[in-house]
C-alpha cells in the first residue's frame, strides 16, 4: 500500500496527458552469426544512438522463471503493510520514497544489490529488525549469507538469467561498435565485484477521484536517467512507462510481457563519448490495474575507472567527460534529485 498525505498526493499529481505511442526498435538476440547477427548489431547501435532504448526478443530468459519471480513479488506486495515493513531489511522494501532527496511516487518496491554468483543484498535505509516468522519463511532469513526462500530465491535465479542476457546485449553492442576488446564491455557487468542491482516496482492502481469524476494521473516514478551502464526491464501487461524522445517529447511504451526493454544508462553514454543517449524515462500511473516491473541495473565494479573508450574518440576526438570511478559517480549521483542531470559535473 502507498499512503500519501494530501500535500504529498498533490506533489505527484499530473495533468492528464495522452502521449503518442513510442515506435520501439526490436533487437533479436538469437539472430544467427552472419548477416542476420550483423543486422541485429546495427539495429542495436542505431537504437542506442536514436533514443537509447530498445526491445529485446530471442533473449533466452525462461518465461516461466520471469512469471514466477513476478508472481512471488506480487504476492509479497499483497501482504499487510506492517509485515512488509518488518520484512524491509531482508528484501530492501520501500514505499513512496525514492532515494534520499525527497522524491515521491505512487510506488512500493524491493531493491537488492545482486552479485554475479546469484547472491542478493537488500538495499534499505531502514534499520534492521527481526523478521516475523511468516515473513522469514517467505523471503528468506535476513541473517543468512545465502538467503533461501521463495521470493529471494526466485529473484536471485531471475537475476542470474537477466544478467546473462545483459552480457549478451553488451557483446552484440561491442560487435556493432566494432570494438576490439572482445567481451570487455560485457565483463563490466559480469565480474565478481560488478555493482549491479535488481529493483521490483509495484505501482498500485490509481486511486479513485474524491467525489467522483475522472481520477488524476500520478507520478509512479519521476523522470530520470539510470546511472549504470544498461538497465533491463520486464513488466506485466499494465502500461505506464514513458520515454523522452530525442526532441524531449514523451512517448508511451506499450507493455510486452514476452520481451525485455533495455535502457542506455549514464555510464554507457560516457563510455561512448555521448554517441549513445542515456534515455530519460518515467512511469505514469493512470490505470485501474497494478503495474509490476522488474529491472536489472548493470553497473561496473565500484573502483572501475570510467571514461570514453579510446576507440570511440576518433582521430583527434575530444573526450566530453573526465575520468571518474563508478564509486565517485554513484556517490555524487545518489545525493541528487531524481530528475537532475547527473553527468554535467563530469563533463569536460
Ligand atoms: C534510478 C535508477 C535505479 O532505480 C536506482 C535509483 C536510486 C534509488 O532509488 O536509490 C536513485 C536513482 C536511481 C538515481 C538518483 C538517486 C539514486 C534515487 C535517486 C534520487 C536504484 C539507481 O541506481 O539510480
Amino acid at each position: 500500500m502507498v499512503v500519501l498525505a494530501k500535500g504529498e498526493l498533490a506533489q505527484i499529481s499530473l495533468p492528464a496527458a495522452h502521449p503518442p505511442v513510442a515506435d520501439v526498435p526490436t533487437v533479436d538476440l538469437s539472430a544467427p552469426a552472419g548477416p542476420e547477427r550483423e543486422a541485429a548489431a546495427r539495429a542495436l547501435v542505431a537504437a542506442c544512438e536514436e533514443n537509447g532504448f530498445f526491445r529485446v526478443t530471442g533473449h533466452g530468459v525462461p518465461a516461466q522463471l520471469a512469471r514466477a519471480a513476478e508472481a512471488a513479488a506480487a504476492a509479497f506486495f499483497a501482504w499487510p503493510q506492517e509485515e512488509k515493513e518488518e520484512a524491509a531489511p531482508a528484501v530492501g522494501y520501500g514505499s513512496k520514497r525514492i532515494g534520499v532527496s525527497g522524491d515521491l511516487g505512487w510506488i512500493e518496491y524491493l531493491l537488492l544489490g545482486v552479485t554475479p554468483a546469484g547472491g542478493a543484498v537488500p538495499v534499505t535505509f531502514a534499520s534492521s529488525s527481526t523478521l516475523p516468522c511468516a515473513a522469514a519463511a517467505a523471503v528468506g532469513s535476513s541473517t543468512s549469507s545465502t538467503p533461501a526462500g521463495p521470493l529471494r530465491g526466485l529473484l536471485e535465479e531471475y537475476t542470474v538469467a537477466v544478467r546473462r542476457m545483459a552480457s549478451a546485449v553488451l557483446e552484440l553492442m561491442a560487435e556493432g561498435l566494432g570494438l576490439s576488446g572482445g567481451g570487455a564491455l560485457a565483463r563490466l557487468v559480469t565480474r565478481e565485484d560488478s555493482d549491479c542491482m535488481l529493483r521490483v516496482n509495484h505501482y498500485p492502481p490509481r486511486p479513485a477521484a474524491e467525489g467522483g469524476g475522472g481520477a488524476p494521473s500520478l507520478t509512479g516514478f519521476g523522470e530520470h536517467t539510470d546511472p549504470q551502464i544498461i538497465s533491463v526491464l520486464r513488466s506485466n501487461g499494465t502500461s505506464g512507462l514513458e520515454i523522452a524522445l530525442r526532441g524531449g517529447e514523451w512517448a508511451a511504451v506499450p507493455p510486452d510481457v514476452d520481451a525485455f526493454f533495455v535502457n542506455v544508462g549514464d555510464t554507457l553514454q560516457v563510455l561512448t563519448n555521448g554517441r549513445f543517449r542515456s534515455v530519460r524515462h518515467r512511469v505514469v500511473v493512470n490505470s485501474e490495474r497494478s503495474r509490476v516491473s522488474m529491472i536489472f541495473f548493470g553497473g561496473p565494479p565500484l573502483g572501475e575507472r570510467l571514461a570514453p573508450l579510446p576507440e570511440l574518440l576518433g582521430d583527434g576526438g575530444r573526450s566530453r567527460y573526465r575520468e571518474f570511478t563508478w564509486a565517485e559517480f554513484k556517490n555524487s549521483g545518489y545525493k541528487t534529485r531524481l530528475a537532475e542531470d547527473r553527468l554535467s559535473p563530469f563533463e569536460n
